[in-house]
């Protein structure tokens, strides 16, 4: 299958995740590109991949302002910070592209104004303005660990501040059971939207009881600066428990539901990539075994842990889901 050839883009990420992860996620897209009759002649298949990928004009980097915010230090990671200019050059955001080089396209996100719009089971559907709703929560920084589901991980300091602050503000109804986060998806900006065979917008959701949950967090910041658009910016999840792709960046509105929402990577591939998707050494991938994890940014590879190693705070949540799929 033409994915599976090497290509000069490829390198860099094929040096730095195991091969299979690579050809994992991509092989989805193989297949989808095959069955969508994507597999054309070589000049077509090359402007596929280019738009893919991102390329054009990069635009001028966005500064970053200082976002000061008491340390807390009930998180302790227990691991070395991974290196700033690695964590903030190293994405996945494929409305910017497939490849982990997407920082240079991201920085014509727009996010001034940013507006989060509040719907689905609420006691009043409305909208907020971020610099409004910054107003109503205290911003505080923690260092959490970061698994993404294709066996990398980094050590972040975020700024932000817990979801259940939103949750409060929402007002949801007492019969709300899902909070689901839809993304932008701006044409204008994101060369990944050409790409119609994935389920745009990018959208994620979790139970009540996990948006709750002490370590649920939404981050505006990340070393001690405001959140780089690769990253997210200006407001994302940060689930640490959870594979990374249940941490949305750039939320653009929230809906309170009864109904299990079917998320983004559900959608593409359900028999890979859940609704759980909770970190588990002892689960593997359909494709790859998940019992290790590198360290981005270091020749370290160390052991993954369940949940993360965030157990003492999220395992009880699970206790009534054994027949769940909670780790894929
Ligand atoms: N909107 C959106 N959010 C997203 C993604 C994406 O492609 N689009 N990728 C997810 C995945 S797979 C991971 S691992 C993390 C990566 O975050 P980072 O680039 O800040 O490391 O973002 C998650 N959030
Ligand atoms: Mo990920």
């Amino acid at each position: 299958m033409f994915i599976h050839r090497r290509r000069g883009w490829e390198i860099p990420e094929s040096q730095a995740t195991p091969e299979q992860a690579v050809r994992g996620r991509r092989g989805v897209l193989a297949g989808l590109a095959g069955a969508a009759g994507l597999v054309a002649a070589a000049p077509a298949r090359a402007a596929w991949f280019s738009s893919l990928v991102g390329g054009g004009e990069p635009a001028k980097p966005v500064a970053l302002a200082p976002l000061p915010a008491p340390h807390n230090a009930r998180y302790d990671p227990k691991r070395l910070l991974t290196n700033e200019g690695v964590a903030t050059s190293y994405n996945n955001y494929y409305e910017f592209g497939l490849s982990k080089s997407i920082a240079a396209a991201a920085q014509a996100l727009p996010t001034d104004p940013w507006t989060i719009h509040i719907e689905g089971m609420v006691e009043k559907p409305r909208a907020i303005g971020l610099e409004d709703l910054l107003k109503q929560v205290k911003l505080e920084e923690r260092i959490y660990r970061h698994r993404c589901v294709e066996a990398w991980a980094m050590t972040v300091p975020w700024t932000g501040f817990p979801l259940a602050d939103l949750v409060k503000l929402a007002a949801p109804l007492a019969s709300a059971k899902y909070m689901v986060f839809t993304t932008l998806a701006d044409s204008k900006t994101m060369p990944g939207l050409r790409q119609s065979f994935y389920p745009w917008p990018y959208t994620e959701g979790v139970t009540m009881q996990e948006a709750a949950n002490e370590l649920a967090f939404l981050s505006v910041g990340m070393f001690g600066k405001t959140i780089p658009p690769q990253d997210g910016a200006p407001i994302r999840l940060t689930l640490p428990w959870k594979y990374g792709f249940k941490s949305a960046k750039s939320i653009v509105k929230v809906t309170f539901t009864d109904k299990q929402p079917v998320t983004f990577w559900e959608a593409l591939q359900s028999s890979e990539y859940g609704f759980w998707a909770n970190v588990n050494p002892a689960v593997p991938h359909p494709r790859w075994s998940q019992a290790q994890e590198r360290l981005i940014g270091t020749d370290d590879t160390v052991p993954t842990r369940i949940w993360n190693g965030y157990g003492e705070y999220v395992a009880a949540m699970y206790d009534n889901l054994k027949n769940e799929r909670l780790f894929a």
